[in-house]
């Protein structure tokens, strides 16, 4: 699927942006979608997700981030994309396996203006798996500049390894302000697909302009890995996207509550 010039800037970046992965009308659905779904939960539900540790300075107020977790639940346009073809193809050329389970999606809209911003952090402090297998990939609904608030990530801090976070239920990177200057923004058109490992430094910045940024964002695992501690299940969380169980994940019962 992917060529090996990109499976090799993978490895040496820590992430990719696969441009085009789905077509601009398909992201144009799906970005409906997941507008939709927002307006029906923001009429029930608390749909706000700002990381307690997000200052974004160049807003004047607080900032705002709407998320749905488990989109498959909502609509089935997410169901089909979880088991896409092409982004699976792409997930097993960058994780080396053909064995790939779900771990959990979410979408999120950053509203214009006053989109909140996400601290630098890795993902492993959030979801700790024995073999830090768990790989992320954002699929852009509309476009994402700097403006916009796109991904800004460190290039080669995956081969770091883990780095100490602070925090309880958002972790951010305790020592962020070394990185900061270190990280280069990641923008992407609707369709473009990022992938990213979950020991690879990233964040975002705020959404400064007058469009919303549309984003999902899948969790995966290799069939082969499995969670250390009992943190973030969810729904449908171990269902094959693609390849067979090799039948190692310990139910979440018998794991301990920290790590
Ligand atoms: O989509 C973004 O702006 C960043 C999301 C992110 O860093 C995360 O969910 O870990």
């Amino acid at each position: 699927m992917l060529t090996s010039e990109q499976i090799g800037l993978y490895h040496e970046q820590g992430f990719l942006l696969v441009p085009g992965l789905l077509e601009a009308h398909e992201a144009a659905q799906l970005r409906t979608e997941a507008h939709e779904i927002m307006k029906r939960l923001a009429l029930n539900h608390d749909v706000e997700a700002t990381w307690s540790s997000a200052s974004a300075a160049d807003v004047d107020g607080p900032t705002a981030l709407q998320h749905c977790h488990d989109a498959q639940y909502h609509s089935a346009a997410f169901s089909r994309l979880l088991t896409d073809p092409r982004l699976l193809g792409a997930a097993s050329d960058l994780m080396g396996t053909s064995d790939i389970q779900l771990h959990h999606n979410k979408l999120f809209v950053k509203p214009p203006g006053n989109g909140s911003p996400f601290p630098l952090h890795q993902d492993w402090p959030f979801f700790p798996h024995a073999n830090d297998s768990t790989t992320a990939v954002i699929v852009h609904l509309d476009e994402a500049s700097e403006l916009k608030g796109c991904v800004r990530a460190v290039s080669g801090s995956h081969h770091d390894g883990r780095l100490e976070h602070s925090g309880t239920s958002d972790f951010f990177l305790s020592d962020d302000s070394a990185r900061e200057a270190e990280a280069t923004t990641v923008s992407a058109k609707a369709g473009d697909a990022l992938f990213f490992s979950c020991l690879t430094i990233h964040g975002s910045g705020p959404n400064l302009s007058d469009e919303a940024r549309t984003t999902w964002l899948l969790q995966m695992r290799a069939a082969d890995d499995y969670p250390t501690v009992d943190r973030h299940r969810s729904p449908g969380q171990g269902m094959m996207l693609l390849g067979t169980n090799t039948g190692r994940t310990p139910p979440p019962s018998s794991l301990p509550t920290t790590a």
